[in-house]
C-alpha cells in the first residue's frame, strides 16, 4: 500500500507574511525609509552626516534584525512544529473512509457504466478512480446492508431484521482507533419492531430513516440520532430527503476535527420507489425517453461496449416476458414520465454527491479519503399497487390532501400525493444487458457497479477492475487500508464471527487477482458463483447452471451437459448454507 499523504486545509497560510500583524509590517517600512540618504556639499559635514547616516543605518538594521527575530522566531517555531505535525500526520493519520450506497438501481444506470442518466460527479469519481465491473450485492436492501457493514454473509449477520451481536460493524471496528463515525441515510437494520439504532451499532452521529422506504417529501421514522424529527420535514415545504441526506453528510464532514479520521456512511433512498422528484429536476428529462425501453436497452449496450464495461461481441438478454414491446405499449406518455422521474431522482443524488465531494475538498480531506460507491441491489420490477399500505406510505400530504397511491396511468408520478414505481419495462432497461430483477439471484438482481476513489492511495486511476468481488469485501478492504488487524478482538468474552469477504485493496496497486466463491440465498433467489461457473435458481424451481465466461447473460443452461459441475457447486452451496446457519445460532 502506498504511503498516505496528508493535505493541509485550503485556508491554511502558506505565505509567511500572512502571519505578520499589519502594524509590524508598517513599522518595518518606516525603518527602511531613511536608507535613502541625501548627498551633502561640505566634506566634513558630509563625512559626519554620512557617519550619522551609517550609524542610523546600523541602528535601523539592528532594529530590523531584532524585530524580525521577535516576529519570525516564534513564527518559525510554530511553522516548524506545524511541519513536524504535518509530517507526523502524513505517517500516522489513516485515510478517511466514505461509503456511499444507493438503492434499487440497475447495472447500467450510471453514465460511467453505460447509462444516459446524468451522473457527472459519480462519473468523475470513476474516471479518477476504479470501476469494479464484476461486483456483486445481495438481491435486496437490508441483507445487502448487513453484508456490507459486517463483512459476513447476511445468513449469519442479519437476525430478525437487525445485526448479529457477534458480527462487529465497520464503525464498531474503527471507532476504538480514533475514527469519528457518522451515517446519513437509510438504516433498514432496526429490527422488528424498530429498536436498534445506528447509534447502537457504532455510529456517533446519525440522520436518516430507520425503515426500508419512505416518502421523499415526508419520510416516516425520520430520526436525528434517537430523536424523531419528522416535524423537520413537515415544517419545510421544500424538504426532499435526497437533499437532506447530502446536506447532513456535509455537516458531518465539517464537524470532524482535522486530527480525527472520519468514517462516513451515506445511504441514499434514491432510486427506490416511490417515484418522487421535484419539477425542476424532472424537467431536463422531459421527452428523453420517448424512444422507449427497447431502444434504450440497445443504446446502453452500445455505450457499455464503447466504455469497455462489456466486450465488443456482447449481446443483449431477451426482453423480459412480462414487458410488452414499446411499440405496443398503450400508455407511452405515462411510461415516459415514470423513467423521467426515476432519472431525476438519480441526478438529484449525484448532485448531492458532488456537494459531499466539494466539502471534502474544502476541508482538505479529499486527497486522503477512500470513497466507495455501490448499489444494494439491481433494478426493481415491482409494480406498486393502489391498495398497498405500509408505514412508509403517508395517509395524507403535509398540507392535508389525500394520497393517490398506485401505478395508475391516469396519474403522472413525481408530486407528494403520488406513490408509484417504474415497473418491469424500465427495470429491465436499468439492468441492461442482464436478465431478471431485484429479489432474484440472476445477474440482473445482484450485479452492481462499484467505484473506488482515493487520490492518495490508488495508482494509475481510470482503470476497470474485472476481479469478481462482493459487498462482504468492503469491510476487509477498509480494515486493510486503515491498517487495522481484522482478527483483533478487544473483548475476548464476546466472540467475533469470522468474515466471509476478502480485501480488494490489492486492486488499488493494480494487482488484484483471486478466484472467488460467492454464496447467495434470499427472497426469490439462490446462487453460487464458483470461478466462472454459477448455479442459480428461482424459489422452488430446479437449479440452472451457467458458465459466465462464455454466457454472461445466463441464457444456456448446462445442467444436462455438465452434471459433475452441477453436483460440485450444489455441494458447496449446501455446505455454505449449513455453515452460515450454524454461525447465526452463536449466542
Ligand atoms: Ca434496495
Amino acid at each position: 500500500m502506498s504511503q498516505l499523504a496528508f493535505q493541509l486545509p485550503e485556508n491554511s497560510a502558506s505565505d509567511p507574511s500572512a502571519a505578520l500583524p499589519q502594524s509590524l509590517c508598517t513599522q518595518h517600512f518606516s525603518f527602511v525609509a531613511p536608507l535613502n540618504c541625501r548627498v551633502f556639499s561640505n566634506p566634513y559635514i558630509r563625512l559626519r552626516k554620512i557617519s550619522i547616516c551609517v550609524m542610523n543605518h546600523l541602528t535601523n538594521l539592528a532594529c530590523i534584525l531584532l524585530s524580525l527575530c521577535i516576529v519570525t522566531v516564534p513564527w518559525l517555531g510554530i511553522k516548524s512544529h506545524a511541519a513536524e505535525t504535518t509530517t507526523e500526520s502524513q505517517h500516522s493519520q489513516p485515510p478517511n473512509v466514505l461509503v456511499i450506497m444507493s438503492d434499487d438501481m440497475g447495472y447500467s444506470d450510471l453514465g460511467c457504466f453505460g447509462g444516459e442518466i446524468k451522473t457527472p460527479h459519480l462519473d468523475q469519481l470513476a474516471y479518477d478512480g476504479l470501476r469494479f465491473t464484476n461486483f456483486y450485492s445481495e438481491n435486496m436492501c437490508w441483507v445487502s446492508r448487513a453484508a456490507m457493514l459486517t463483512g459476513v454473509y447476511h445468513k449469519t449477520s442479519m437476525i430478525n431484521g437487525s445485526l448479529h451481536p457477534h458480527c462487529p460493524t465497520l464503525p464498531e471496528r474503527l471507532r476504538p482507533d480514533g475514527y469519528r463515525t457518522a451515517m446519513s441515510g437509510k438504516w433498514h437494520l432496526a429490527g422488528k419492531p424498530y429498536r436498534t439504532f445506528p447509534n447502537d451499532r457504532g455510529f456517533d452521529d446519525f440522520y436518516g430513516i430507520l425503515g426500508g422506504a419512505a416518502s421523499f417529501y415526508a419520510p416516516a421514522h425520520l430520526h436525528r440520532n434517537r430523536k424523531n424529527v419528522e416535524d423537520e420535514a413537515d415544517n419545510a415545504s421544500d424538504y426532499y430527503i435526497t437533499d437532506a441526506i447530502s446536506s447532513e453528510a456535509t455537516r458531518m464532514i465539517r464537524a470532524t476535527p482535522d486530527d480525527k479520521p472520519l468514517f462516513l456512511y451515506v445511504a441514499y433512498t434514491a432510486a427506490h420507489w416511490p417515484l418522487h422528484a421535484k419539477p425542476a429536476d424532472i424537467e431536463p428529462y422531459h421527452g428523453k425517453y420517448s424512444m422507449g425501453w427497447d431502444k434504450l436497452r440497445e443504446q446502453r449496450l452500445q455505450k457499455m461496449k464503447q466504455l469497455g464495461i462489456l466486450k465488443p461481441d456482447s449481446e443483449l438478454s431477451p426482453r423480459h416476458p412480462q414487458v410488452s414491446s414499446w411499440k405496443n405499449e398503450k400508455n407511452q406518455s405515462w411510461q415516459q414520465r415514470r423513467m423521467e422521474v426515476y432519472a431525476a431522482q438519480v441526478t438529484a443524488m449525484d448532485r448531492g454527491i458532488g456537494q459531499i465531494i466539494q466539502t471534502l475538498k474544502n476541508t482538505g480531506k479529499l486527497e486522503n479519503t477512500l470513497i466507495l460507491f455501490t448499489i444494494d441491489n439491481g433494478g426493481c420490477h415491482v409494480e406498486y399497487p393502489a391498495g398497498r399500505k405500509g408505514d412508509y406510505l403517508p395517509q395524507k400530504t403535509r398540507d392535508g390532501r389525500p394520497m393517490r397511491p398506485g401505478n395508475l396511468p391516469s396519474i403522472m408520478p413525481g408530486p407528494e400525493d403520488t406513490y408509484q414505481s417504474y415497473g418491469y419495462g424500465w427495470a429491465n432497461a436499468s439492468n441492461t444487458p442482464f436478465r431478471m430483477f431485484k429479489q432474484f439471484d440472476h445477474e440482473g438482481g445482484i450485479r452492481t457497479p462499484m467505484i473506488a476513489h482515493w487520490p492518495a492511495g490508488i495508482k494509475s486511476p481510470g482503470r476497470l477492475v474485472p476481479a469478481v468481488s462482493h459487498l462482504v469485501d468492503i469491510v476487509p478492504t477498509i480494515l486493510e487500508v486503515t491498517q487495522k488487524n481484522e482478527t483483533r478482538n478487544r473483548n475476548p468474552t464476546k466472540p467475533i464471527i469470522p468474515q466471509d469477504g476478502k480485501s480488494l485493496a490489492a486492486a488499488f496497486d493494480g494487482k488484484l487477482e483471486h478466484e472467488r466463491t460467492l454464496y447467495f440465498d434470499h427472497a426469490r433467489g439462490s446462487a453460487l458463483r464458483h470461478g466462472s461457473w454459477k448455479i442459480v435458481r428461482e424459489r422452488k424451481k430446479p437449479w440452472e447452471l451457467y458458465n459466465l465466461k462464455v454466457d454472461p447473460l445466463e441464457l444456456v443452461d448446462l445442467t444436462e451437459q455438465h452434471p459433475d459441475k452441477l453436483a460440485e457447486l450444489t455441494t458447496i452451496w449446501e455446505r455454505e448454507s449449513k455453515r452460515l446457519s450454524r454461525q447465526a445460532k452463536i449466542k
